[in-house]
């Protein structure tokens, strides 16, 4: 029997400094993601996009932030489509839309499973830690703010209330290379495992994959990967608004996939950050779409799966 996917749209790019993630989803169902997964058996239903109605000014008592009503209407609004989405299909892929996203789709997915009794696990594929609080972002870009949000970090009452919050060591980062003081703070504060570029240099993708993974299976969890287009390196994946040198290589982003798939454990996916405006003929949606078919299954060869 074919596993179940659904693809969800959320056009959200308020969070981001420039326009252009608005055309993300557009743009993974031009580069045919449907048809993609459905080749390799997947049984796909796009559930079309979320949408939020148009939102009056919400003022903070940080200046910086910009389009905050915008941004909570999202997590509001994405949660429980998330959760709905996790409950009805087997992998759900959250079609973004820049990464304060993955606020609405990783909250929701927690309560998702909570609601199994199982603990939920997150790979978080980026060049950043996306960790600041809504005291502590300068820049006001709403999408360097998830993971503090759904791992239950404090200054977020203006944000939707968080019901099941993330436990910060189950969170796994990989790809990272630009962190702000304040972020770095707050990686050593709450114990999220960090893989930064350098380490990656050091021991490679596999080893920590593993080893994480190893820690999803022990522990049955669910495991949500949320992949940023700027975890890859910007000569690959030029549709990005905030490109950062020396990122993933396509090598190291495929074994990814392919490990991950046949891990078994991925049970949910963000796919964000992309802005096509920026694209080369869209060659970075259909490097999204080839990623995507690996971690649901295309292969090579056939070989023995791994376990773990
Ligand atoms: N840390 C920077 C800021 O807060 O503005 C950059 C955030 C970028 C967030 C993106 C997409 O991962
Ligand atoms: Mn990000
Ligand atoms: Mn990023
Ligand atoms: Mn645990």
């Amino acid at each position: 029997m074919s596993r179940t996917c659904s693809l969800l749209g959320a056009a959200i790019q308020t969070g981001a400094s420039q326009p252009g993630c608005i055309m993300g989803p557009a743009a993974l169902r031009t580069a045919g993601l449907a048809a993609v997964l459905s080749e390799l058996d997947w049984e796909v239903t796009d559930l079309g996009d979320v949408t939020i109605a148009p939102q009056e000014p919400m003022p903070h008592a940080n200046p910086a932030i910009h389009d905050l009503a915008e941004t909570c209407a999202w997590i509001k609004a994405l949660a429980p489509a998330a959760q709905k989405a996790a409950a009805e299909h087997d992998l759900p892929v959250f079609m973004g839309g820049d990464h304060a996203m993955a606020a609405g789709t990783v909250s929701g997915i927690a309560a998702h499973a909570a609601s199994l009794g199982r603990p939920l696990f997150v790979l978080w594929l980026d060049a950043h830690p996306d960790l600041h609080t809504l005291m502590t972002t300068e820049s006001g870009n709403l999408h360097g703010t998830p993971v503090a949000y759904f791992t239950g970090q404090p200054d977020f009452e203006a944000y939707p209330p968080l019901a099941h919050a993330v436990d910060p060591r189950h969170v796994c980062m990989m790809g990272i290379r630009s962190v702000d003081p304040a972020e770095r703070a707050r990686i050593k504060e709450i114990g999220v495992e960090v893989h930064d570029m350098r380490a990656l240099d050091e021991t490679g993708v596999l080893a920590p994959l593993r080893a994480f993974l190893a820690r999803v299976r022990a522990a049955n969890g669910l495991l949500h990967v949320s992949f940023d287009v700027d975890f890859l390196d910007p000569q690959i994946a030029p549709a990005v608004g905030t490109t950062v040198p020396g990122g993933a290589t396509f090598r190291e982003a495929h074994l990814i996939m392919e490990e991950l798939c046949d891990s078994n454990l991925v049970s949910s996916l963000d796919l964000v950050e992309l802005n096509p405006f920026l694209d080369e003929r869209g060659r970075t949606a259909r490097l999204l779409c080839d990623f995507t078919a690996s971690l649901f299954g295309r292969r090579v060869l056939d070989r023995m799966t791994r376990s773990y």
